[in-house]
Formats: C-alpha cells, sequence, structure tokens
C-alpha cells in the first residue's frame, strides 16, 4: 500500500460502494500516474552536499560530465549532450539539424513536440499513427511529404518504439533529417539495440514524471561528431571561448543538482524497472478476460522501461465510457490520465486546419494510463483492477445511472 495510506473501508461489490455514488474513496490520498521514482536519499543528498562545497552549481559541471558519460555508455552512443529539459533539447536538436518549412509529427504526442517546431515558425504536419503501436504510421508519411518537407520527427511512445527501419528507409529515400522523440523511450532497445543510436539524432526527458528523473532534464543523443558539436554550441549560447560566439544559441544547460538526481536514480534504475514490469505483469494478469478492455501489449523480445501502463477502453463494448470510467476512478483518488488527448491536431494552436486524423482520434477517446512506479504497491494494483472490473462488469447500469444524474 501507498505510504501512510489505510485500507479501503471494505472492497467494492456494489456499484453504490462507489465514491461517485455516495461511498468512500478507495483511497485516502490521490494516486498518480507519474509520481516521480527516487533513488537513494543518502547518496543524492552527498552528491548536494559535494557541489555546495565546490561551489560549482551549473555551466558543464562534473555531475553533468558524469551523467552525459553514463547515458553514453548505457545507450552505447558517441555523444550525449544533457540538457534542461526535452522540450528545450528538441528545440536545439531541430534548429541544429537546420530543419525549416514543413516538418512531420505525429499528432499522438505530449504537445511539446509539436511546441519544439511552431516555437521556430516550422511548420508541424500531422500524420496518422499505427493503431496497434500508438505511433506514426510510415504508410502514411509519403503523401504528406511537400517540397517545403525537410524532416521527420517520430515519437518513441509508451517505453516502446516506432517501426525504426520503415522510417529510415524513407527519410533516406526523400532525403530528409529524422529525428526520434525518445521521451519515453530511455533504456529501451529496438532489433537489439539501444534507442539513442537512430536517425540524425534522439533526444530523451528526464522529467520528475518519467520513470529516470533529474527533476528536469533532457538530452540529446546522436553518433554524428558534427551534430554534437553544433548541438553543444547552441546549448550554450553559442560561446567558444569566454567572449567568442560561433553561432545563435540559447541557454539550454543542465544543473549540477538535476545532474545529480539523475546520477543518484542511475544507480536505481534497474530496480525502477523491475517495478514497473511486475506491476505491468499485475495489472495484464488482474484485467484479464475483461471485455472491451485491452492493456496496451509489451514486446518481451526488447528492452523497455515499462514507465507507462497504457489501456484502451472500447466504450462500444463496455457501454461506460472512458470518460466516464475515469472520472469514476479519479472519485476513488486514482488520477488516472487520457494521455493524449485530444492529439496535437485538436489542439487550439493547431486546430484551424479541421484536418480529420482517424486512429489518433479512435485511439485518443479510447487511451486511459494508469498509475505505476515505486509509490504504488501490488495492494494498490488490485484495488484499482478490482474498481475497472466492478465499473465494467456493469457498464450498462452505471453509465445509465451517471447519465440520469447528469440530465
Ligand atoms: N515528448 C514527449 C513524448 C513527452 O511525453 C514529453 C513530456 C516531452 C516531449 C517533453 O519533455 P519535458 O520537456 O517535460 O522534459 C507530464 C510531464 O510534464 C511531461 O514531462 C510529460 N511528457 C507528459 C507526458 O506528462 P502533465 O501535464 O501530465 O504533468 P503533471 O504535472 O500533471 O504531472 C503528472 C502527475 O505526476 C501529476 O498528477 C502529479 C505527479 N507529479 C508531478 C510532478 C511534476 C508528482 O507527483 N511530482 C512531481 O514532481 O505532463
Amino acid at each position: 500500500m501507498s505510504q501512510g495510506q489505510p485500507k479501503p473501508h471494505r472492497p467494492k461489490n456494489v456499484i453504490s460502494d462507489l465514491q461517485i455514488f455516495g461511498g468512500h474513496p478507495a483511497f485516502a490520498e490521490q494516486l498518480h500516474v507519474g509520481r516521480p521514482n527516487i533513488g537513494n536519499r543518502q547518496r543524492f543528498a552527498e552528491r548536494v552536499n559535494a557541489i555546495l562545497d565546490s561551489k560549482w552549481l551549473t555551466n558543464n559541471g562534473p555531475y553533468v560530465d558524469e551523467f552525459e558519460q553514463r547515458i553514453q555508455e548505457l545507450t552505447g552512443v558517441k555523444h550525449c549532450i544533457a540538457i534542461c529539459n526535452a522540450t528545450i533539447a528538441l528545440e536545439i536538436v531541430i534548429r541544429a539539424l537546420g530543419l525549416e518549412g514543413e516538418v512531420i509529427v505525429p499528432s499522438f504526442t505530449f504537445v511539446a513536440t509539436a511546441h519544439a517546431l511552431q516555437w521556430q515558425e516550422l511548420t508541424p504536419v500531422f500524420c496518422d499513427i499505427d493503431p496497434q503501436t500508438h505511433t506514426i504510421d510510415p504508410n502514411k508519411i509519403e503523401s504528406l511529404i511537400t517540397p517545403r518537407t525537410t524532416g521527420i520527427i517520430a515519437v518513441n511512445l509508451w517505453g516502446s518504439s516506432c517501426n525504426i527501419a520503415r522510417l529510415e528507409e524513407i527519410a533516406a529515400k526523400h532525403g530528409l533529417k529524422l529525428l526520434f522523440d525518445s521521451a519515453h523511450a530511455f533504456g529501451c532497445s529496438y532489433q537489439g539495440r539501444m534507442i539513442g543510436n537512430f536517425g540524425n539524432a534522439e533526444v530523451f526527458s528526464f522529467h520528475a514524471t518519467k520513470f529516470l528523473n533529474s527533476s528536469e532534464g533532457g538530452a540529446i543523443v546522436t553518433n554524428d561528431d558534427d551534430l554534437a558539436r553544433a548541438v553543444r554550441l547552441m546549448q550554450n549560447f553559442g560561446f567558444t571561448s569566454y567572449d567568442q560566439i560561433a553561432c545563435v544559441g540559447t541557454n539550454g544547460k543542465m544543473t549540477e543538482i538535476s545532474a545529480a538526481m539523475g546520477l543518484t536514480n542511475l544507480e536505481s534504475m534497474a530496480d525502477f524497472i523491475e517495478v514497473n514490469r511486475r506491476h505491468r505483469k499485475q495489472y495484464a494478469e488482474e484485467l484479464a478476460g475483461l471485455s472491451g478492455v485491452t492493456l496496451l501489449p509489451a514486446n518481451e523480445e526488447e528492452k523497455s522501461n515499462y514507465q507507462y501502463v497504457v489501456l484502451e477502453i472500447d466504450g462500444a463494448t463496455t457501454v461506460v465510457t472512458r470518460d466516464e470510467l475515469m472520472q469514476i476512478l479519479h472519485h476513488e483518488n486514482v488520477l488516472a490520465r487520457r494521455y493524449f488527448y485530444p492529439g496535437c491536431h485538436r489542439m487550439k494552436p493547431y486546430s484551424l486546419s479541421q484536418l480529420t486524423l482517424v486512429e489518433t482520434e479512435r485511439v485518443s477517446d479510447r487511451v486511459l494510463s494508469l498509475p505505476t512506479g515505486t509509490s504504488i504497491t501490488p495492494y494498490d494494483i488490485s484495488t484499482i483492477c478490482g474498481m475497472i472490473r466492478l465499473v465494467v462488469t456493469n457498464g450498462r447500469e452505471l453509465s445509465e445511472k451517471l447519465r440520469a444524474e447528469r440530465s
């Protein structure tokens, strides 16, 4: 059970036990998707003390250097440049790659992928997804290529990867740059090779909500020496020496405290992955056979961080909709999330074109992400799964009751 959490008052056997109909909430404290995993506090405190003693807080200090080395070793990528967060990392590498005009991206992603382009007045051209993997559908890319297209940003989602081989083929055939937003895919592999090694470059996120965090943080990884050099300049204002500026740049530097957090958490990374893997397995077992509820499969032949537990709720079968189930869980203090609803192309800054992306819209109306990570226990998962089972097996009655209350 989560720290300090009392047991539910009694198991919820009938729908009137649900908090939304007047019962007690299953959890006294909120369960989040994205509670930070935190490694050895003593080691972190020692590092923070060393930083304070050294009075070197940022600007490529020794902990940032060590963090970069560790990521290079772990992924086998030649260059890692630690950045203050993945959004700025995307912006920097987009610029360093010389992308301009139009860039093809999936709409089903965190809005930062699109913002990183639009912020620099490039046009994100939204592509539909493969409904099996939720990642960009390579078969739909070529029809979106115009004379203004300069690149593709594919997103390695949910601790899994895109069809990278097909994307590499398309990029090579059309002379496009290929960048991977691998914010979710640190520690994962594709065809036995670690994510980080593909395309022109890849970007990781180490935000607090990621399975491995540096509070805020990100990294650009690449095997291209020239690109690495350009990125390193740009993340530090373009400085080549004290008063020499080689190019336009920005401030993308990671702080020493962030790197200390990242390094400390790296030491527990295997434990975090094992906890996530066990949680995912338990969710799979406890939700098995529930009609209309599908747990997105993980490819057991590859390495995964199992960072997200993603359900698809087929409302035509469950009768109760994804949004109704989410609302019920929120009343029980289970803050399940409908990432990435409603899809970037339907978000205000991007919705002017009235574009329709059938699979993106279908998937974003069905996805529900559940709590996992080191703050969640097997007991919590059993309680959550028990409630989902109760809701779905009483879908029709429950949905009618909710709709009657709304009208
Ligand atoms: N590309 C992709 C595909 C991404 O998913 C992301 C980020 C990016 C790029 C950009 O990476 P960064 O620039 O962030 O490095 C969250 C995260 O803010 C975001 O990093 C993440 N993806 C996205 C999927 O999720 P929200 O709006 O859901 O965050 P928030 O604040 O609601 O946090 C989620 C839950 O975690 C909350 O219920 C509370 C809990 N939480 C959060 C924080 C920050 C904690 O318990 N402790 C904390 O310190 O976006």
